[in-house]
C-alpha cells in the first residue's frame, strides 16, 4: 500500500511546500482529484525523467492512477503495466513499456514483459488521449451549434464568432491525425457514448458524439454547475440508443399530430378570414406537452398550471386541456350574445380550467390555462404564483403533485424583461415553485422582426442560462426528437426540481396573423416556407415506409378526427349565448351560489373582542422562542408596544398585526410579500426577529398565535415589482380564503408593474369573470422626500375606477356592500390604525373579492396623533368609509363656513393648523377613507350638515395628480351640481413633488393657508 501512495507522490510534480513534506502523504480519502495543489516548475528529478507527466498531463496521469488503485483493469494495459513498474520500483524514465498499436490488439503486454519504452510515444499516448477528451468535451460544449435545428435551414443563428472544431475533419486541431481515427481509446468517465464500452476507436467516437449532439436536437447544457445534473444529462442524449420508440408510441405520435394539424386545417375551412394565430409550422407543440404532462403525472403530477401566448392557444385548449370544440367553436360565432357580466375577451386570451383523466396513465389529471392580456410573457409570474398557492393548499412542499409549464414565442423570450424576473423568482424559498417546464414556440420570427434585429445572444432562449438551467433545442419537424427531449424535460423537473426549457425551432407558415402578407418583409423566409413540406405528413410518410402505419390506417386517423371537428361545429350552431364562465382558470368551489353569485349582500362587523385584541398585542410585543436575543432596539419596540396594548391602544404596526393576527386565527392564510417588508421599509413591522448571536436563526411572532391557526407568510421578495406583483396576483388567484398583500417599496416604484395594475387587476374581472383579492400596500405622503419617494400616483387607480362619477347611487341599507360588489376595484387611504384594521378584515369578511389599493402613510407610522383606542376594534366596529368632522362644527353646524374634504395623513396637518388658528367652530374636516366606490351617501350627509359652508377639497399632491379630478366631479353630483366645489393643494405640475425641502415647506405652508383663509375664493 505504502508502495503504491510512493508511486502516486512520483507521478505528478510536486510543490515547493510538497517538496519540504513527506513526499508520501496519502491522498485524502474524500478529496476531489481538482483540489491538489497545482504544479509548480520545481520539479523533482523522477518527475522530469518522465516528460510527458508535466502540466495539464499529470493530472490526466493522476486519475488514471486512481482509476488503477481501484480497479487496475478500469485503465488501458500498457497503463497498467506502467503502474506496476513504477510500483515496483522501475528508475525514472524506465517504468515504460511501448504499448502495442492501439487499433490492433487491445489485449496488450502481459505482466513481467519488458518495462522499458521509448518516450516519444508515450508522450504522443497521452497526448492523444488527452486531445479525444478534449474533442468530446467540445462536442458536449458546442455540439449544438452544428445540430441541425432549422426545419426550413435557413437559421439565423450565428456562431462565427465561436467556430465548432468538431467532425472527421477537424481532428487536426487537436493535434490528432487521419491515422489516429482508427485508433481505440479510453473513454473518460464524462461520457456516456460507451454504453457498456470504456474504449472506442476515435471514428466511433466522432460518430457516437455527432449522433448524440448534432442531430435534430441541440443540448446546451455544460454551463451547469453541478456535475451530478451534467452527467444526468449526458447519459440522457450520449448512451447509444437512447432514442427508440415502440410502435404503440409511434402511433400516439401520429395519432396527436394528426389532431394538432387537423385542427388548424379545420378551422382555416370555417373561417378563413378570422385571426387565430394558427400552430402551423409548429404543430408538434401538441404532442410536446401533452408528452410533458404524461411523464409528469406518471411522476405524480397531479396538477398542471399553463401560461401561453397566443400562438396556437385554441389548438392547446382543444387538443391539450381537451375543451369542449363547440365551446371553442362558438367563439367565433359574431352574432352569440354574451350571457355574463363584464365585457370579456378575444377568445386567444381566454383561461380554462379542466379536470380529466390521463388516458396515458389512467390517473386524475388537472389542466388550467391561465387568461392573460395581449402583453407577452406578462403572464409568467401569474402562472407561477398559482402554482406556489396550489402547491401551498394541498402541502406539497417539493412541488410533485403541481407544476407549471410555461409557453413562449422566441421574440417575447428574448426581449420582454418578465421573463428574466420569473427566472430570477424561481429558486427563492418563498416563490419557487419547483420547476417549471418552459416551451418556446421558436419560429424565427417575432410578427415582422428577424431574430437578427430582436436580441443580441445567438438563441433566443439564453436568458434561462442565468438560473442554470438546461435548453433542449430541437428541430421541431422530427416529432420524435420532439417527443424525446419533452420526455427528458419532464423527468429533469421531477428529479431535480428545477427549470428546464425546450426550444422548439419551427417556422410560421402563415403571417403573424392569418390575415398578415409576411412577403412584404421575409419573401425568402417564406419562399422557403412554400416549398415546406408539412410536419404531419412526412412523419405519416415515414412511419407508413417504416410499416408502423398502413397509409389507410393514416387517412383514416385524419377522417376520424375530421369528423369529430365537424359534428363539434354542429353542436355549436345550437349554442345560443357565449358564457365566458366556461373559460374561467380558477373556480372557487364553495365559495359562491350555484349559479355563481356571492351568498349575501352584507358584511359583517370586522369588530374583534377585547380579549382577542389582547392576545394578539401580547404575541405582537413579545419573543416567542426560547434563548432567542433581539437586537436591544427592537426590544424597545416591542416594550413600547407592550405599554400600548397596555392602555388599549394600538399603533400603524398594531393595527396591521390585529388584522392579520385574527384572521390567522380564524383559518386564514395570510401572505405579504416585497421588498424588505418582513422588517418594513420604513422599519415599523418587525415580523421577523433575527438572532444576534446565532446566524439565520429567525423567529415570526405571527406564527405563534394559537395551535390551529392558518400559516402565516411574510417574505422579503427580489427586487423586482413587475414579476412580483404578477406572482402574488396568481398567489390571490387559487383561493378566496387567503389574505395576499403586496407592498411597494416606495409607492411609485408600482410603476415597474403597471402592466400587472392595468391589464389584470383592474379589468381583471371584466375580462375573464375571475375575481381577486389582492391588496397592494402603497406607501404615499408628502413629506419633501423628492419626486420618486412621495406619491404613490393615487391619480392612476382612481383614472381607472369604473364608478360613475354623474350618478347619485339610490341609498337603500346594502348600498355599501353593492357599492363594492359592482366596483373593479376599491381604493383605500386610511388614516387611523383601526380603519386599516379594519379595511384589512372587511377584505375577507365580505362574500366576493375585490382588489384592495391601500395608500399607506409613512409619516403616520409614528404620529403621535395616528394612534387607534380598543374601542375603535371592538365588536360592532367597522371600517369607516368617511370619518366626519366631530368636532366642534358638530355643536352648531350652520354656523361652520367651511367644510374641508380631504384623505389621508394632510388630515393632520389641517387639524394641527386649525387648532393653531383656533377655528374649530368654523371649519369642519372630514376624510373621505373609501376614495373608490365613492362613499355619496355619507359625504352627502355631511354636506347637508353645513348648509352654509363652502366645500373644499384639500390635498397635498399637485392639482393635476393626487384625487381632485375624481373626487370633484362626485362632489359636484351629491351637491347637485349646486354648491361649487374648491380646490386647496400644489398647482399643477409636471413632477409629483420637488426635490427641495425649503420649497416643499413653502408649498405646504401655503396650501394650509388657502385651506384657512375663508376669503380665498370670493373673486375666484
Ligand atoms: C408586451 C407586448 N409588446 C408587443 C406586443 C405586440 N406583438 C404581439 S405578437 C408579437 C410578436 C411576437 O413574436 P413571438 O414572441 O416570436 O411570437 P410568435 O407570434 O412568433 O409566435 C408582437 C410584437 C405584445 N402583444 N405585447
Ligand atoms: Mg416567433
Amino acid at each position: 500500500m505504502h508502495r503504491l501512495r510512493t508511486c502516486a507522490a512520483r507521478l505528478r510534480p510536486l510543490t515547493a511546500c510538497q517538496m519540504a513534506q513527506s513526499p508520501s502523504q496519502p491522498r485524502p480519502a474524500q478529496a476531489p482529484l481538482r483540489t491538489f495543489p497545482q504544479p509548480t516548475r520545481h520539479y523533482t528529478a523522477p518527475v522530469a525523467a518522465e516528460p510527458f507527466l508535466n502540466g495539464t498531463s499529470s493530472n490526466y496521469v493522476e486519475e488514471m492512477y486512481y482509476s488503477w488503485l481501484e480497479n487496475p483493469k478500469s485503465v488501458h494495459k500498457s497503463w497498467d503495466i506502467f503502474f506496476r513498474n513504477a510500483n515496483a520500483g522501475a528508475p525514472p524514465g524506465a517504468a515504460y513499456q511501448s504499448p502495442l498499436p492501439l487499433g490492433g490488439d487491445l489485449r496488450g503486454p502481459g505482466l513481467g514483459q519488458a518495462v522499458v519504452g521509448s518516450q516519444p510515444s508515450v508522450e504522443k499516448l497521452v497526448e492523444d488521449h488527452l486531445a479525444v477528451q478534449t474533442l468530446i468535451r467540445a462536442y458536449q460544449v458546442r455540439g449544438h451549434h452544428i445540430a441541425k435545428l432549422d426545419p426550413l435551414g435557413i437559421s439565423c443563428v450565428n456562431f462565427d464568432d465561436a467556430p465548432v472544431t468538431v467532425g472527421f475533419h477537424q481532428v487536426g486541431f487537436y493535434g490528432l491525425d487521419e491515422a489516429d481515427l482508427d485508433k481505440v481509446f479510453r473513454l473518460p468517465t464524462t461520457t456516456f457514448i460507451g454504453g457498456n464500452e470504456s474504449a472506442l476507436p476515435l471514428r466511433e467516437i466522432i460518430r457516437r458524439l455527432e449522433m448524440a449532439y448534432c442531430q435534430h436536437i441541440g443540448v446546451e447544457f455544460m454551463f451547469i454547475n453541478d456535475i451530478d445534473q451534467c452527467q444526468w444529462i449526458r447519459q440522457k442524449f450520449e448512451k447509444p440508443g437512447v432514442m427508440q420508440f415502440t410502435l404503440e408510441e409511434k402511433r400516439t405520435l401520429l395519432a396527436r399530430m394528426v389532431r394538432s394539424t387537423r385542427f388548424e386545417e379545420f378551422l382555416q375551412r370555417k373561417w378563413s378570414s378570422e385571426k387565430r394565430f394558427g400552430l402551423e409550422g409548429c404543430e408538434s407543440l401538441i404532442p410536446a406537452l401533452k408528452t410533458i404532462i404524461d411523464k409528469s403525472s406518471e411522476n405524480g403530477v397531479e396538477n398542471v398550471i399553463m401560461g401561453m401566448p397566443h400562438r396556437g392557444r385554441l389548438n392547446v385548449l382543444a387538443n391539450v386541456i381537451r375543451k369542449e370544440l363547440e365551446q371553442i367553436f362558438c367563439q367565433f360565432d359574431s352574432k352569440l350574445e354574451a350571457a355574463d357580466e363584464g365585457s370579456g375577451d378575444v377568445k386567444y386570451h381566454l383561461g380554462m380550467y379542466h379536470r380529466r383523466i390521463n388516458r396515458v396513465t389512467d390517473r386524475n389529471i388537472t389542466l388550467s390555462l391561465v387568461a392573460n392580456p395581449s402583453h407577452l410573457e406578462a403572464v409568467d409570474p401569474v402562472v407561477q404564483g398559482k402554482t406556489k398557492a396550489e402547491q401551498f393548499y394541498c402541502g406539497d412542499a417539493d412541488g410533485k403533485r403541481v407544476m407549471s409549464i410555461l409557453l413562449h414565442g422566441d421574440a417575447a423570450f428574448a426581449g420582454q424583461g418578465i421573463v428574466y424576473e420569473t427566472f430570477h423568482l424561481s429558486d427563492l424559498p418563498s416563490y419557487t415553485t419547483h420547476g417549471t417546464v418552459h416551451v418556446v414556440v421558436n419560429n424565427q420570427i417575432g410578427f415582422t422582426t428577424d431574430p437578427r434585429m430582436a436580441r443580441s445572444s445567438p438563441y433566443p432562449t439564453d436568458v434561462a442560462r442565468v438560473v442554470n438551467a438546461p435548453i433542449f433545442h430541437v428541430n421541431a419537424d422530427d416529432p420524435e426528437a420532439v417527443v424525446y427531449v419533452c420526455n427528458v424535460a419532464a423527468e429533469w423537473r421531477a428529479t431535480f426540481h428545477k427549470d428546464v426549457v425546450v426550444d422548439l425551432v419551427c417556422y410560421r407558415r402563415n403571417g403573424h396573423n392569418e390575415m398578415d402578407e409576411p412577403m412584404f418583409t421575409q419573401p425568402l423566409m417564406y419562399k422557403q416556407i412554400r416549398k415546406q413540406k408539412g410536419v404531419l405528413q412526412k412523419y405519416a410518410e415515414k412511419l407508413i415506409a417504416e410499416g408502423v402505419v398502413t397509409r389507410q390506417e393514416y387517412e383514416e386517423e385524419i377522417s376520424k378526427y375530421d369528423k369529430i371537428c365537424e359534428e363539434a361545429y354542429a353542436r355549436s350552431k345550437d349554442e345560443k349565448i357565449l358564457h365566458i364562465k366556461h373559460w374561467l382558470d380558477s373556480p372557487w368551489p364553495g365559495f359562491f351560489t350555484l349559479d355563481g353569485q356571492p351568498k349575501s349582500m352584507s358584511c359583517p362587523s370586522t369588530g374583534l373582542n377585547e380579549e382577542e385584541l389582547e392576545n394578539i398585542g401580547r404575541v405582537a410585543s413579545s419573543v416567542p422562542e426560547e434563548d432567542f436575543t433581539i437586537h436591544g432596539g427592537l426590544s424597545r419596540i416591542l416594550k413600547g408596544r407592550a405599554a400600548m396594548i397596555q392602555s388599549r391602544m394600538v399603533d400603524w404596526a398594531l393595527g396591521e398585526y390585529m388584522a392579520f393576527g385574527s384572521l390567522l386565527k380564524e383559518g386564514i392564510h395570510v401572505r405579504l410579500s416585497g421588498q424588505d417588508v418582513e422588517r418594513g421599509t420604513f422599519s415599523h413591522r418587525h415580523h421577523v426577529l433575527h438572532d444576534q448571536n446565532v446566524d439565520k436563526r429567525t423567529c415570526i411572532p405571527m406564527n405563534h398565535l394559537s395551535s390551529n391557526q392558518a400559516p402565516y407568510t411574510v417574505c422579503n421578495s427580489s427586487l423586482s415589482e413587475y414579476g412580483v406583483l404578477g406572482f402574488e396576483l396568481g398567489f390571490a388567484m387559487a383561493s378566496p380564503n387567503a389574505l395576499v398583500l403586496w407592498e411597494a417599496q416606495f409607492g411609485d416604484f408600482h410603476n415597474m408593474a403597471q402592466c400587472i395594475i392595468d391589464q389584470f387587476i383592474c379589468p381583471g374581472q371584466a375580462k375573464w369573470v375571475r375575481q381577486n383579492g389582492i391588496v397592494l400596500l402603497l406607501p404615499h405622503g408628502m413629506e419633501g422626500m423628492g419626486p420618486e419617494h412621495s406619491s404613490a400616483r393615487p391619480e392612476r387607480f382612481l383614472q381607472m375606477c369604473n364608478d360613475d362619477p354623474d350618478v347619485f347611487p339610490k341609498i337603500t341599507e346594502d348600498l355599501p356592500v353593492r357599492q363594492l360588489y359592482d366596483c373593479n376595484w376599491i381604493v383605500v387611504n386610511c388614516s387611523t390604525p383601526a380603519n386599516y384594521f379594519h379595511v384589512l378584515r372587511r377584505q375577507i369578511l365580505l362574500p366576493f373579492r375585490k382588489p384592495l389599493i391601500i395608500f399607506t402613510p409613512k409619516s403616520l407610522l409614528r404620529h403621535p396623533e395616528a394612534k387607534s383606542s380598543f374601542d375603535e376594534m371592538l365588536p360592532g366596529t367597522h371600517f369607516q368609509r368617511m370619518i366626519p368632522d366631530d368636532g366642534s362644527t358638530c355643536k352648531n353646524p350652520g354656523a361652520v363656513k367651511r367644510l374641508i374634504f380631504c384623505t389621508g395623513k394632510v388630515y393632520y396637518e389641517l387639524v394641527k393648523e386649525r387648532r393653531s388658528r383656533g377655528m374649530e367652530d368654523t371649519v369642519a374636516i372630514s376624510r373621505i377613507e373609501q376614495l373608490s366606490p365613492f362613499p355619496f351617501d355619507l359625504v352627502k350627509a355631511e354636506t347637508d350638515k353645513f348648509p352654509q359652508a363652502e366645500i373644499a377639497w384639500c390635498q397635498e399632491e399637485h392639482k393635476n395628480q393626487g384625487y381632485y379630478d375624481y373626487v370633484k366631479p362626485r362632489l359636484r353630483t351629491t351637491t347637485d351640481q349646486a354648491r361649487p366645489i374648491w380646490y386647496v393643494g400644489r398647482d399643477p405640475a409636471a413632477a409629483p413633488a420637488t426635490g427641495n425641502k425649503k420649497a416643499h415647506l413653502v408649498e405646504l405652508q401655503r396650501l394650509l393657508d388657502t385651506a384657512f383663509k375663508l376669503d380665498a375664493f370670493k373673486d375666484l
